[in-house]
């Protein structure tokens, strides 16, 4: 259905029939749902109210958040699910900088997303006379997605979003910028010049072949490789190139890694994943193939105590050639889209590919299995207060029963030990705060991850990484999602037991509210609140929430000491010299 203007008078003498003409509004939801594009995630408000309405009357799904910050997490993270860019909506100034963080959020992490804005009159805001909203959008959205294009006449608005489109998807995804000043929209143009100008992209991420020469090279340093390992990275994840990357592992045979969000590409289960002894991997490994990872402080930047003394070859896939040698020597760069690449080493192994020396699978092996019994009995504990362990050992074994599950997760202890001890068994089940360790991500996250796959949505949630996106609860409930939401409340950041050192009657700074009842937030928009105290409770409170479909949020209470400051990564923290506390 094209959705052409019904209501435009222009007067007893018109030469064009009002139902001849469309206009800005209707081009724009005409040349997003030519191009496949029918989510969109926004908050309302000037000047594009209408057009969301207008969106939701030709058939899109609207989802409106109580933040822009959140709807562009969500669009995000529908991007990484879906590559397709995942459209988040916003009104201009405020509106437009609440959702700019999401879209830097998406660049950085790789995924397509666009970001459209409403803005004020290009008039004013150039001549900087105080338009209402008024600021300079393009210019600020610039540095921080891969690319930014304004609209200025109706008849564009078919090339732009073809080139937002394109832009988000092909190469090295990101975040795209769409800014319509609002005369833009109620221009005029006639009906069938508006259809002509639409343009539905042909092949908007090409795919891009490996050069045969870079392969060979990689094979040969793969070959020669006595301690080799594979680390997958979100773009691989990313790239659904899943059964390729798999049958990769198995016949070349080598141990492999998943980072954070490429857990599930193959199941964690897998006898070939080193992830329990992901530091003797890295130390002793003499080459390492990187598939969509970078080595970016996730890993250290390839160098340093975690990678060891022993002399290492690198071989690199990923789809821009930039990212060979930024941080140390790749001695195999191979340049491509990750499907292609991974299919082209395929072929070139041929039938007779020689497995890795047991020495070194053995050892491997060894590591994983003591460190995995190590873990077991932790895991197994009813400890009251609970402790992580003993909440995630039965959140472990209700996705091992439930594989379809998403699993969201944000916090700084609750990240950390839920990403080593909850396995993941499908791709792209685990999302989480990427490459910036961003807290906020989580409802926004869980609310694209119900929208997209259907299926339900398990957020594991710090009680202060909760608070930055809680207040979607209420959006949750108003589209009864079925996302059960975890809090893991240890009463504050990192901890709840830190004093305040001066003494004074101010709360410590990383400390909150002692025994916070996050479960009656989502009561009061009718969902089912929990409180829990026990991994028994817990138990039978996430699978009760889950059976049930509907919106949901488990108040976990966890010991208020058992944390450990900035989780795994408090060797980033800076120390004073000076200072005796
Ligand atoms: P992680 O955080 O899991 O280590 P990163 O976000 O650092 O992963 O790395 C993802 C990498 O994957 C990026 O360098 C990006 O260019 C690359 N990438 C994303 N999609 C593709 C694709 N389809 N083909 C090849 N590389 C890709
Ligand atoms: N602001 C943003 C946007 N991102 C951040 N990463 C931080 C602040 C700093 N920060 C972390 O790195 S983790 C964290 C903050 C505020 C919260 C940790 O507390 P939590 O988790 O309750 O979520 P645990 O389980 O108590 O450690
Ligand atoms: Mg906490």
């Amino acid at each position: 259905m094209s959705a052409t203007v019904q209501s435009i008078d222009t007067g007893p003498e018109e030469a064009v029939a009002p139902d001849a003409l469309t206009d800005g509004f209707h081009l724009i939801i005409d040349a997003l749902k030519l191009n496949d594009i029918n989510t969109i995630y926004n908050v309302p408000g000037i000047p594009i109210t209408d057009l969301g309405r207008y969106m939701q009357g030709a058939g899109m799904r609207v989802l409106s958040f109580r933040h822009e910050q959140h709807a562009g997490y969500a669009a995000a993270i529908a991007g990484f699910l879906t590559k397709k860019p995942g459209v988040c909506m916003t009104v201009s100034a405020p509106g437009f900088l609440n959702g700019l963080t999401a879209l830097a959020h998406a660049t950085t992490n790789c995924y397509p997303m666009i970001l459209i804005s409403g803005s004020s009159e290009r008039e004013v805001v150039d001549l900087m006379q105080g338009d209402y909203e008024e600021m300079d959008q393009l210019a600020v959205a610039k540095p921080l997605c891969k690319a930014a294009y304004r609209v200025l006449h109706a008849e564009d608005i078919g090339i732009a979003v073809a080139r937002a489109i394109r832009s988000a998807v092909s190469g090295r995804p990101g975040g795209v910028y769409l800014d319509l000043p609002a005369q833009l929209l109620s221009q005029t143009m006639e009906a069938e010049a508006g259809a002509n100008s639409l343009v539905k992209v042909i092949d908007p991420a090409p795919r891009q072949l490996p050069a045969p020469d870079a392969v060979e090279r990689a094979l040969a340093v793969l070959k020669n490789a006595k301690r080799p390992v594979i680390i997958l990275g979100k773009g691989a994840a990313y790239a659904q190139a899943d059964d390729d990357i798999r049958a990769l592992v198995e016949k070349s045979g080598i141990p492999y890694l998943p980072m954070s969000m490429a857990k599930g590409l193959l199941p964690d289960t897998h006898p070939l994943s080193a992830a329990p002894a992901r530091s003797l991997a890295l130390k002793e490994s003499d080459v390492v193939m990187l598939i969509g990872a970078r080595l970016n402080w996730l890993l250290s930047h390839g160098k340093g105590k975690t990678w060891g003394d022993a002399a290492k070859q690198f071989v690199q896939i990923d789809i821009e050639p930039r990212e060979m040698d930024s941080n140390i020597k790749i001695a195999a760069p191979v340049v491509g889209d990750i499907g292609s690449c991974v299919s082209a080493l395929l072929a070139g192994m041929g039938d007779d590919w020689p497995v890795p020396p047991s020495d070194w699978t053995d050892k491997i092996d060894t590591k994983k299995q003591s460190n995995m019994e190590r873990m077991a009995p932790r895991l197994q504990n009813n400890n009251v207060p609970m402790d992580f362990h003993g909440a995630l050992g039965v959140l472990r074994t209700i996705m091992a029963e439930r594989p379809d599950t998403v699993l969201v997760n944000e916090g700084a202890n609750t990240l950390d030990f839920t990403r080593s001890v909850i396995n993941m068994y499908k791709p792209r089940k685990r999302l989480d705060v990427g490459t910036w360790g961003v807290m906020g991500i989580g409802m926004g996250q869980a609310i694209a991850a119900a929208v997209e796959t259907g299926h339900p949505v398990l957020a594991v949630e710090g009680d202060s990484a909760f608070g930055f996106s809680g207040m979607e609860v209420e959006t949750i409930c108003r589209y009864d999602l079925p996302i059960c939401v975890v809090v893991f409340n240890n009463g504050g950041i990192y901890r709840g037991s830190d004093v305040n050192p001066s003494g004074g009657s101010d709360a410590a700074t990383t400390v909150f509210v002692k025994d916070a009842r996050y479960d009656k937030m989502i009561e009061a928009f009718g969902g089912a609140g929990y409180y829990v105290t026990s991994p028994d409770e817990l138990k039978q409170a996430v699978n009760e929430a889950i059976d049930s479909g509907k919106p949901s949020l488990i108040n976990a209470v966890i010991d208020e000491t058992a944390g450990t400051e900035s989780g795994r990564i408090g060797n980033l923290n800076p120390q004073s010299v000076v200072s005796k506390k």
